[in-house]
């Protein structure tokens, strides 16, 4: 072979390398495209020789995107530590259907003592004192959401509360705090909103329990109640099919025992609310929880102490302990009132502490050392 031929033959070599090269290259990439094609499309397939089109490959990555979204959004609802709660019977029971018992401490009125919703506060009360849950009273009336104060301030504290408790793998209860103005359906417009915005935002949260009206009193009758319960409800079962509602009960939620003739139209993980104090909540009352779960209505003290009814007065220990041991045999849930140092004797701090943590307990007033060695198992 001459010297041209030796040229032509090498280019022509580079040439067939180069097309064997870049069809290679092509196909590869091709395959690759349709084989993500494929995944994002079951069932379809395209013509042979047809390019993918190059959505398929910009959709597949937003979806994996979400599902990346939707990992982050798992994690975030299963740092609680039962998980996600149902209610089974008369009983609050995790997913594998174990019985839980929530225990804890209410906040006050968070319009006057929002400084206990921190993280230095619910991991004390998480580690020191035991307790699982934190209760959120956020009054409507007495200066509260629905007369006068500042509703984004509100629903900042209620977003630490929640955030921080789910964090520390707490439970959290979003407490519509009613009393003064006695009947539930007073604020329903407002109630409305406030838990169609709040069920929304923690729809993904499995910590988050609703409490739609702390108590009903001054004649506010189980009929208005359930008509109330029965238009709340659904305005969060919208957002938040499997949460816990927990719904007041007539004469500040002490008449558990009027539901089970009338329960609320959805009663799925639904729980009735009583409240004591023990100092004037004696046997008439305790025979009105067990008159109403043997009627099987779900109960739950999303409420209590061991003063008086007025939130003061002298701790009666004996009907104490006669509350906890109902509590025990009937697995009720229960959360001691109330997170601040106000001079009262159902304030669990004394006055002259206005430490939010690392109390000592000197810094605990009576009905504190008590809740605290209760939460704490030890009595
Ligand atoms: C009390 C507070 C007290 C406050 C009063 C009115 O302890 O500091 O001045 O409310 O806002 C309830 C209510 C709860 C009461 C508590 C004691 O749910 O808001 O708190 N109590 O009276 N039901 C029965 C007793």
């Amino acid at each position: 072979m001459d010297t041209k031929g030796k040229i032509l033959l090498g280019f022509l070599l580079v040439v067939v390398i180069a097309v064997v090269g870049f069809g290679a290259f092509f196909w590869g990439r091709y395959s690759q495209l349709r084989e993500i094609y494929d995944r994002e499309h079951p069932g379809e397939t395209t013509e042979q020789g047809e390019e993918p089109k190059t959505e398929a490959v910009d959709e597949g990555e937003s979806k994996e995107t979400m599902k990346e979204q939707d990992k982050k959004t798992e994690k975030k609802a299963s740092k609680s530590t039962f998980g996600p709660l149902a209610v089974k019977g008369t009983d609050l029971v995790d997913a594998k259907g174990n019985k839980v018992q929530l225990k804890g401490v209410s906040s006050h009125g968070l319009q006057w003592y929002p400084e206990y919703i921190n993280k230095e506060t619910l991991q004390e009360l998480r580690d020191d004192w035991g307790a699982n849950v934190i209760r959120l009273a956020m009054y409507t009336n007495e200066g509260g959401y629905c007369s006068g104060a500042d509703r984004e301030q509100l629903k900042q504290v209620i977003d630490d509360g929640v955030n921080i408790s789910n964090d520390l793998g707490m439970y959290c209860i979003i407490d519509w705090h009613i009393l003064s103005d006695c009947h539930p359906v007073q604020y329903q417009d407002e109630a409305k909103n406030f838990f169609d915005e709040m069920s929304k935002k923690y729809a993904s949260y499995d910590n988050v329990l609703y409490e739609i009206c702390n108590e009903p009193n001054n004649g506010a009758n189980w009929d208005e109640i359930k008509s109330y319960a029965d238009t709340v409800i659904p305005v969060i079962r919208a957002n938040d099919p499997d949460a816990i509602i927990l719904v007041g009960t007539p004469n500040w939620s002490q008449d558990v025992d009027v539901v089970a003739d009338n329960p609320v139209d959805d009663p799925t993980n639904v729980m009735y609310v009583c409240h004591f104090y023990a100092a004037t909540h004696k046997d008439d009352l305790r025979n009105k929880v067990k008159k109403a779960i043997a009627a099987g209505t779900p109960v739950f003290i999303s409420e209590f102490s061991i003063c008086d009814a007025s939130g003061n007065g002298a701790l009666d220990y004996d009907s104490a302990s006669k509350w906890m041991d109902l509590a025990k045999e009937y697995n009720l849930s229960y959360v001691g009132w109330n997170l601040s140092n106000k001079p009262e004797s159902s304030a669990v701090l004394v006055p002259s502490c206005t430490k939010t943590s690392g109390w000592s307990e000197s810094d605990l007033n009576e009905s504190g050392k008590w809740l605290r060695r209760q939460l704490r198992g030890e009595q």
